[in-house]
């Protein structure tokens, strides 16, 4: 059952919003740690270095729906804004990320609503990142909804270009010098060489055999 929020108190209906996500990055957090601990197991080794789950404030929703010009409403929020609940998987090699993402498609009770890869296909700006975006099942005491998560999934590197472009692209609001644009853009190419040359470095290593 696709979730649409009862018309009650905006108060009432925040919180109810909040309680939902919340159980669905639950579920999704659960499924990338047994995916995580069944890797260890079979393979010897964790494709995952960290995960961070977060719920969009009510600000940054409220500022996302009327960017796209969407009345701010609660429905309009679930309906419009579908990283309301976000979480980020840290991955130590790019391979590692196509993995988990298969992994997480490939589970029955997940739908996939949209995939974006931008490790394939960069933005301008640089970024890189692969983007699902899914519903998953919470089970409530009266119904079972399908809750849509974002999940980003992408290197250490990658994460770390991320993080700082985020706080240059939020201290200029969205106004960078040309010059530090142009800068974060040769940073982006110096990240992807150093994934590619960790990732090949990896490989030899995993194909020496150690007596
Ligand atoms: P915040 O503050 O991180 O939450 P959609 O979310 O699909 O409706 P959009 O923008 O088409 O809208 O989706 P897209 O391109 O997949 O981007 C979603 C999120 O990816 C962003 O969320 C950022 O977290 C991240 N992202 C996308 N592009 C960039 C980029 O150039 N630099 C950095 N650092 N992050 C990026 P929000 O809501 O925009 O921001």
């Amino acid at each position: 059952m696709e979730y649409i929020p009862e018309m009650k108190d905006e108060v009432d209906s925040w919180q109810e919003v909040q309680l939902v996500y919340n159980s669905a990055l639950k579920e999704v957090n659960t499924k990338l740690e047994i995916l995580n601990d069944e890797f260890q197991h079979v393979h010897q080794y964790n494709p995952i270095e960290h995960i961070k789950a977060r719920i969009k404030t009510s600000e940054s929703i409220v500022k996302k729906l009327k960017k796209n010009g969407y009345e701010t409403t609660i429905p309009n929020m679930v309906k419009y804004v579908n990283d309301i609940a976000g979480i980020r998987v840290i991955c130590s090699f790019t391979s590692d990320i196509y993995r988990i993402a298969e992994m997480l498609i490939n589970q029955s009770d997940l739908k996939v609503v949209s995939v974006k890869d931008y490790i394939l296909n960069p933005k301008d700006s640089g970024y890189k990142s692969y983007h699902l975006i899914v519903t998953v099942p919470v089970f409530l005491s009266d119904r079972i909804l399908d809750v849509k998560v974002e999940i980003q999934i992408r290197t250490v590197a990658m994460d770390f270009w991320a993080s700082l472009e985020h706080k240059i692209h939020y201290k200029f609001e969205g106004n960078a010098p040309e010059h530090i644009k142009k800068e974060l853009v040769e940073c982006a190419m110096m990240v992807s060489d150093l994934d590619a040359k960790m990732l090949s470095l990896n490989e030899e290593i995993q194909s020496l055999k150690v007596d």
